[in-house]
């Protein structure tokens, strides 16, 4: 597939209604004005970019954008079920899916900012449509793999890896119009979980999906738990790989400015050298950098959180390759 730097396509996602953190729709902007473009294109990539993507024009108030109604017509978006605004997250994802799907066509690889996690569901969408093949590293302390049954709290950035697997209860309009289920369970191996709910550990030893919690970062270390990790979605190395980073998978002190911070996270290295080793690979087509807040936090946070997820993003993309 990708052989060395060749175009990345940045989709800026201003999105936070998969979550009830205002802030997260800044997430996007804040990484791009902080240089990440031209720092990607040191790098060797060409890289295109269009400005965010566009959704204000979607008919739901966006509850986390203040004036987001104005002069428009709006439409009610009650809960379904627990889920809370899914009539706009489902129109937000489905035409972001659009947008990734298109540019892997294109043989662009897609780097998503976010945004709020449920954008995963048009990431991972999107790249199985151009590479059905592909597996998914996700990097995170949360699973995000509650289904619509089993969330406590009805935020839908906790639920995209259900709906990706189609699990019991995620087969329900508005999603159903456009998400296929295209991941199998062994398609996915989990970095840095810490914050689970009881319903997700049982979906996910029910399922028996791949997990290194930060329990196996201590034991093992990051190289051997990097090495596993592939080594389970990815043992000959042929699959094509996308790289879903939640910077919550950080430490708070690393990245503090973050909707849910949770102690006891990735250290500034480890994170990175996860990116950089499935950099190696050779194997990256899709890359998120997803949850950074510059709403949150002081000065100080939300300078180091943006700028580790650029340089996040740099590392995934080669930053350390000779
Ligand atoms: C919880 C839920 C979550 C991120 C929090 C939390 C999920 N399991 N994900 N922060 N990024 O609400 O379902
Ligand atoms: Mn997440
Ligand atoms: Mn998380
Ligand atoms: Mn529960």
């Amino acid at each position: 597939f990708l052989k060395g730097p060749g175009t990345v396509a940045v989709v800026g996602c201003p999105f936070s209604g998969g979550q009830g953190k205002s802030g997260v729709d800044l997430g996007p902007n804040a990484l791009v004005e902080r240089g990440l473009l031209s720092q990607l294109s040191e790098l060797g990539w060409n890289v295109h970019y269009e400005g965010p993507a566009e959704f204000d024009d979607i008919p739901y108030i966006n509850p986390n954008q203040p004036g987001a109604s104005n002069g428009r017509e709006v439409l009610p978006d009650p809960d379904i079920g627990k889920m809370k605004k899914p009539r706009l997250v489902s129109a937000v994802n489905q035409r972001a899916m659009g947008i990734i799907r298109d540019h892997a066509m294109e043989g662009r690889l897609p780097l998503t900012l976010g945004g709020d996690h449920s954008l995963a569901m048009a990431t991972v969408s999107g790249i199985k449509a151009k590479y059905p093949d592909a597996c998914v590293v996700w990097v995170d302390a949360h699973a995000d793999i509650n289904t619509p049954a089993t969330s406590d709290s009805g935020n839908i950035h906790g639920m995209p890896i259900s709906f990706l697997l189609g699990l019991p209860g995620t087969d329900v309009a508005p999603f159903s119009d456009w998400i296929k289920p295209c991941l199998k369970p062994s398609d996915i191996v989990y970095i840095g979980l810490r914050d689970l709910d009881v319903e997700e550990k049982k979906i996910l030893r029910d399922l028996g999906i791949k997990c290194f919690t930060m329990h196996e970062v201590d034991r093992l270390g990051v190289g051997e738990v990097v090495k596993k990790a592939l080594k389970h979605v990815n043992p000959k190395g042929e699959r094509p790989v996308h790289l879903s980073f939640d910077v919550d998978a950080c430490d708070p002190s690393v990245a503090g400015s973050t909707g849910t911070p949770v102690r006891g996270g990735l250290t500034f290295r480890e994170a990175h050298y996860i990116c950089e080793a499935i950099a190696e690979t050779g194997c990256l087509v899709g890359l998120d950098i997803m949850e950074v807040n510059p709403a949150l936090g002081d000065d100080k946070s939300v300078n180091e959180t943006v700028a580790v997820g650029c340089s996040l993003a740099r590392a995934a993309l080669g930053e350390t390759l000779l």
